[in-house]
């Protein structure tokens, strides 16, 4: 045992506590979502934002993949490509976020063109691209982990939609709805990978960091949608 390893346990446990201090579900914007204080402009605005932030999804995916010389780790990974790009039998994330957007009285097109994009919006997801691609595969992979807080924040987005903006089609909400098992299987495959390679002090302390910067980065997403669509929430 060389000096200054975190056990799994504790590795975990201050991985968790970033999370506890900096996840997005405490910022105001999803606090006034789940509590049905949103008005349709502002669902709107929101969810043609967060339109960049998925379809950039895969590509930061596959930025991970590029640098990943682990077959092993390849192969688990390549699933999140597919969870978002669909394929011939499964329309995919991208895809059911299109939908979401089209229940909320938003074209394809709107959010294909990026006609709403807010500037802090491109930015942070940007950031994330690149971060993706020029960290080091483990901790690029540590970064995704603000997903072991997102199961109980889309069971509780999923609830505040179906009580409080029955105005959306209903149908538009599967995307939510295959996140949550989607995020627990997602979140328990980075978790394993991250205790596998993070696994010298500078590692487990850059992995943390990783996750720090990924909570900074949905918190400007929603500072952004925030300034430009709900300042009054
Ligand atoms: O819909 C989300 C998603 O596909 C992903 C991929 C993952 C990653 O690789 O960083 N993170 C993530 C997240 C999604 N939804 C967010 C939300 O609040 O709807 C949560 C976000 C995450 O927790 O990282």
């Amino acid at each position: 045992m060389t000096t200054g390893v975190w056990g799994d346990e504790t590795f975990v446990e201050n991985l968790r506590a970033v999370g506890a201090r900096a996840y997005h579900d405490k910022h105001p914007f999803h606090v006034a979502m789940n509590e049905g204080r949103l008005s349709p402009e502002a669902l709107r605005g929101w969810v043609a934002n967060r339109f960049y932030y998925q379809r950039n999804i895969p590509i930061k995916d596959a930025a991970i993949l590029s640098n990943c010389p682990v077959r092993e780790v390849r192969r688990v990974w390549i699933h999140r490509i597919l969870d978002h790009d669909g394929n011939s039998e499964n329309e995919g994330g991208i895809e059911a976020w299109l939908r979401l957007g089209e229940a909320c009285g938003l074209s394809g097109a709107e959010l294909i063109e990026d006609r709403h994009l807010q500037p802090g919006v491109r930015f942070a997801v940007d950031a994330y691209v690149n971060f993706a691609r020029t960290q080091p595969w483990p901790i690029a992979i540590a970064s995704s982990l603000t997903e072991l807080f997102a199961p109980d924040l889309m069971a509780a987005r999923l609830a505040a939609f179906e009580k409080f903006y029955q105005w959306i089609d209903p149908r538009g909400l599967d995307y939510f709805r295959r996140r949550v098992t989607q995020a627990q299987r997602d979140s328990d495959n980075a978790l394993a990978i991250t205790l596998e390679y993070c696994n010298t002090p500078e590692l487990q302390r850059e992995a943390v960091r990783a996750l720090e910067f990924k909570c900074d980065v949905l918190w400007s997403i929603l500072d952004a949608v925030h300034h430009a669509y709900a300042k009054n929430c």
